[in-house]
């Protein structure tokens, strides 16, 4: 049994994403980060840098408890753990797969949650930084267009690399930019937002 740890932003979304999809039994532990709860010092034994979203596997590998936060780690682990395939078996795609993981995991959210900030939440006009990261959207939707137009997805099939990058274009491209100059994103967001997977991920929770 996995306890899921998880709010409501993107990476919480990224992970919820891998749990569904993966199929694995888990509980959902709900982490409000607005009222602090990601700093309590049992949660901060699992997640050490007091962020959602984490997990601890009762069952890890060899049957032992372990702990693991990171979104990436997280989608990493249990698409190996339920070898659905979402994350590759097949060693020249694994290396592709985590290629566009880091990306999404070290550059795309990363920088989306930039814009997010200035753009969104910041109450002052600060022209520059909102100039700048929205240029910075931008030229990652573009980067990801231009590899969707010869790809479906980013590693052939639908994988971990995928769900690394799709909350972040869902949050920001559909609702914010908008995906009218990034057709292949488009299609590409459509088709993963009609997955059952996807459709349980962003509904309604309930803690258990
Ligand atoms: N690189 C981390 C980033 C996680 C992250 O930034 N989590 C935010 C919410 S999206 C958080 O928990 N913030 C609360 C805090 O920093 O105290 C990942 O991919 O999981």
């Amino acid at each position: 049994m996995i306890d899921f740890y998880f709010w409501t932003t993107d990476n919480g979304y990224k992970a919820r994403m891998g749990m569904e999809e993966s199929g694995l039994p888990h509980r959902l532990k709900i982490i409000n980060i607005r009222n602090r709860d990601q700093f309590a010092p049992d949660y901060l034994k699992i997640s050490p840098g007091h962020k959602i979203p984490a997990l601890v596997d009762h069952d890890g590998p060899g049957g032992q408890r372990i702990t693991l936060c990171e979104s990436g780690a997280i989608l990493k682990y249990v698409s190996e753990k339920s070898g659905n395939g979402l994350y590759p078996t097949d060693p020249i795609a694994r290396i592709k797969c985590d290629q566009w993981l880091f990306y999404g995991s070290a550059t795309f959210t990363t920088l989306a949650q930039q814009f997010g900030h200035w753009v969104k939440r910041n109450p002052e006009a600060v022209p520059q930084p909102q100039k700048h990261y929205t240029e910075v959207l931008k030229d990652m939707l573009t980067t990801l267009d231009r590899h969707l137009a010869d790809n479906e997805y980013f590693t052939g099939a639908y994988s971990a690399a995928d769900i690394s990058m799709y909350a972040d274009v869902h949050l920001h491209g559909v609702q914010d930019i908008g995906l009218g100059d990034y057709p292949n994103v488009r299609r590409w967001h459509d088709a993963i937002e009609q997955r059952p997977a996807t459709q349980r991920a962003w509904g309604p929770y309930e803690a258990s």
